[in-house]
C-alpha cells in the first residue's frame, strides 16, 4: 500500500500567475526547489472545489524536455488528492487538440497540459503547465485566477510515495494507495482525436482527389507531439509517403528548432514548397493545435483569411453539411476577413480579445460553431481547442470539392469579399520596463481630448482600450490591447504577448481593407500602417530596436 504525504514549504512562489494559455516558464524557474508541485497542488485543489463528483483527470503534453519529470508527479499528487482515475497518452504525448477530444469524449473532469506549445524547449527552453476544463477547453479566466489565488498562500502540497509505473506501453495499473483504489490508464494519444476526424471529413475522398490528380502534398510537425498523428492521418489514411512528412518524429527539445509555424521559424516548409513540388503544406505547433497553410510554390494563406475561406466553404466538409451553422468568432487582432463572409452569409459574427477560451462558452452556447486567431489557430466546435490538423483537413476538403489551387481558392475570395492586407510585427524578448514603456506611449492616446495622428493620409478616427464582456456569463475581461481605427475601417493594434515565459514581447497587427487593389503589394499597401505604429508607440525609441524580430 502506497503512503500519502503532506509535504509543507512555507513561502510560496509569487509568478505563478496563468497567462493566455497556461503558466509559460522557463525550464530553469519550474526546476526551482517544490516549484511545479505548488502550482499542480493549486490546479487539483481548485478542480476538486469546481467538481467534486468527478475524479477523472487526463495528463497530457507535447513530449517537451521535463515532461517524463513532471507525468509521474502529477499522478503521485493526483492520486495523493483524491483523484481514483488518471488517463496518460502513451510515452507522455497528447497533443492539445487530442486532449481536448479526449476530455470530452471520455467524460473527464479536465486535464492538465504539459506544453509551452510553440516556445522553444529542450533544458534551456520552456516548460508550461496548463489546466484544460470538462469541456475540453482552456479554463477560463475565473479559473485560472482561482488557481492563481491558491498558488499566492501556497504552504504545501500531497504526494503519494514514488511509484512504479511505466508510461511507454499501452495499459492499465491499478495502484493500491492509503487513498484507496487509483486506476492509471495509458492509452494511444491518438486514437481518439483520429476517430472524431474521421467523423468530420470525407478522408476516402481527399485520398482520391490527390491520387487521380497525381498532387504530392507535405507537412512539418516540427519535431511536435503533431507528428504522430500525422503519420497516422496524412501517412496511413490519406497515403502520403513518409519522406513527404517533415520532422514528424516528436523530439524533447524539437531538435532545436523554435516550434513556431509561421514563415520565419517554418522556413525549411517555405523553401520545401517555394520549390513547386508539392500542392498543399502544413507546419504545426509543439502541441499540434496551431497550423500554418502553404499553397504550391509557397504561397501564404495568413490565418485570418483561411478563417474565412472555410467560413465560405462550409459545403465543402460534411461535418457542417445539413447543421444550422451557429455563428463565427475570431479574436480582436485577427482581420476582419471572416466579418465580410459572415455578413453576406447571415452569419453571426464575435470578436473575442485573444484566447482560446474565450471561444469555449460561445461554443457551449451553440451561438458560434467555427472561430479562429491571426496567430495560426483554426478550429471548431468539434473540440475546444484549436486543431492544426482539422484545419489541414478543411483545406485538402475544400481543395478537393472545388478541385483548383490553393492560390485560385485564396485569390478568388479575394475578388469576391475584398482583402483585408495583414501582417503582424512582433518585438520578442523586450525587458517587462521597455514593454509597459510602449504601452504607456499607446494608453495616450486614448484620452478624450487627445489629437490622433493620421495614418498615411487616411483619418485616425478611435483609439480604444479593448473590453469584452462575454454574452453568455457576463463575465469582463479588460485591458486586452489598443485599438486605433481609421476612418475606411484600417486598424492598427497593439498587445502585450501572453505566452512569453520571461520579459515582454510586444506584437503589433496592420490591417487594410480593399476591394479594388486586391493584387497590390502587402508591404507597400501597409507601410503607411506600419509609419503610423512606429510613430504612435515610439517603439524604436523605447525599446532600442530597429526592427521588429518577426514579421509574419
Ligand atoms: C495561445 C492561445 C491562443 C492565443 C495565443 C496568443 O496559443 O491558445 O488562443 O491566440 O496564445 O499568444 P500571444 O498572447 O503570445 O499573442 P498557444 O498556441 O501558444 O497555446
Amino acid at each position: 500500500m502506497t503512503k500519502t504525504n503532506r509535504v509543507v514549504t512555507e513561502t510560496p512562489y509569487l509568478d505563478q500567475k496563468p497567462g493566455t494559455s497556461g503558466l509559460r516558464k522557463p525550464v530553469k524557474t519550474v526546476q526551482q526547489v517544490h516549484y511545479t508541485e505548488k502550482f499542480i497542488q493549486s490546479i487539483l485543489e481548485t478542480v476538486c472545489e469546481l467538481d467534486p463528483s468527478n475524479r477523472k483527470l487526463l495528463i497530457g503534453g507535447d513530449g517537451r524536455y521535463y515532461n517524463n519529470v513532471v507525468i509521474p508527479l502529477i499522478v503521485r499528487m493526483a492520486a495523493a488528492n483524491g483523484f481514483k482515475e488518471l488517463i496518460i497518452g502513451k510515452k507522455g504525448l497528447f497533443s492539445t487538440p487530442a486532449c481536448s477530444a479526449y476530455i470530452r469524449t471520455h467524460k473527464c473532469v479536465g486535464g492538465i497540459i504539459l506544453t509551452a506549445s510553440h516556445n522553444p524547449g529542450g533544458p534551456d527552453g520552456d516548460f508550461g503547465i496548463k489546466y484544460n476544463v470538462a469541456n475540453g477547453g482552456p479554463a477560463p479566466d475565473n479559473v485560472t485566477n482561482a488557481i492563481f489565488q491558491k498558488t499566492k498562500t501556497r504552504s504545501f502540497y500531497n504526494i503519494l510515495d514514488p511509484v512504479d509505473i511505466s508510461i511507454s506501453k499501452i495499459g492499465r495499473t491499478v495502484l493500491e494507495t492509503d487513498q484507496g483504489q487509483v486506476v492509471v490508464e495509458v492509452v494511444d494519444g491518438v486514437a481518439c482525436h483520429e476517430e472524431l476526424l474521421g467523423t468530420i471529413f470525407d478522408l476516402p475522398k481527399i485520398k482520391d482527389y490527390l491520387l487521380q490528380n497525381n498532387l504530392c502534398i507535405t507537412a512539418d510537425a516540427m519535431a511536435g507531439v503533431m507528428g504522430s498523428t500525422v503519420h497516422r492521418i496524412f501517412g496511413d489514411i490519406l497515403g502520403v509517403d513518409s519522406s513527404h512528412l517533415i520532422r514528424c518524429t516528436p523530439l524533447p527539445d524539437f531538435g532545436g528548432s523554435h516550434p513556431d509555424p509561421n514563415l520565419v521559424y517554418a522556413a525549411e516548409l517555405v523553401t520545401t514548397m517555394e520549390s513547386g513540388k508539392y500542392e498543399f503544406g502544413v507546419a504545426f505547433d509543439g502541441d499540434g493545435d496551431r497550423n500554418m497553410i502553404l499553397g504550391k510554390n509557397g504561397f501564404f494563406v495568413s490565418p485570418s483569411d483561411s478563417l474565412a475561406v472555410i467560413t465560405a466553404n462550409l459545403d465543402c466538409i460534411p461535418y457542417f453539411v445539413g447543421k444550422t451553422f451557429a455563428g463565427v468568432g475570431r479574436s480582436l487582432p485577427t482581420s476582419g476577413a471572416v466579418d465580410q463572409v459572415a455578413k453576406k452569409l447571415g452569419f453571426a459574427i464575435y470578436e473575442t480579445p485573444t484566447g482560446w477560451k474565450y471561444f469555449g462558452s460561445l461554443m457551449d452556447a451553440d451561438m458560434i460553431s467555427l472561430c479562429g486567431e491571426e496567430s495560426f489557430g483554426t478550429g471548431s466546435n468539434h473540440i475546444r481547442e484549436k486543431d492544426g490538423i482539422w484545419a489541414a483537413l478543411a483545406w485538402l476538403s475544400i481543395l478537393a470539392s472545388r478541385q483548383c489551387s490553393v492560390e485560385e481558392i485564396i485569390r478568388s475570395h479575394w475578388k469576391e469579399y475584398g482583402r483585408h492586407f495583414y501582417c503582424r510585427h512582433d518585438y520578442e524578448a523586450l525587458t517587462t520596463e521597455q514593454g509597459a514603456a510602449v504601452m504607456a506611449a499607446v494608453n495616450n492616446y486614448t484620452a478624450p481630448d487627445c489629437s490622433l495622428p493620421a495614418m498615411g493620409v487616411t483619418e485616425v478616427i478611435s483609439c480604444v482600450n479593448f473590453s469584452y464582456t462575454d454574452p453568455v456569463n457576463g463575465d469582463r475581461a479588460l485591458n486586452q490591447g489598443f485599438v486605433f481605427t481609421s476612418v475606411t475601417g484600417s486598424r492598427v493594434i497593439f498587445r502585450l504577448s501572453g505566452t512569453g515565459s520571461s520579459g515582454a514581447t510586444i506584437r503589433i497587427y496592420l490591417e487594410y481593407y480593399s476591394t479594388s487593389e486586391v493584387d497590390g503589394n502587402a508591404q507597400e499597401i501597409l507601410s503607411p500602417l506600419v509609419e503610423f505604429a512606429l510613430l504612435v508607440s515610439d517603439i524604436r525609441a523605447l525599446s532600442g530596436r530597429e526592427a521588429p524580430t518577426v514579421i509574419t
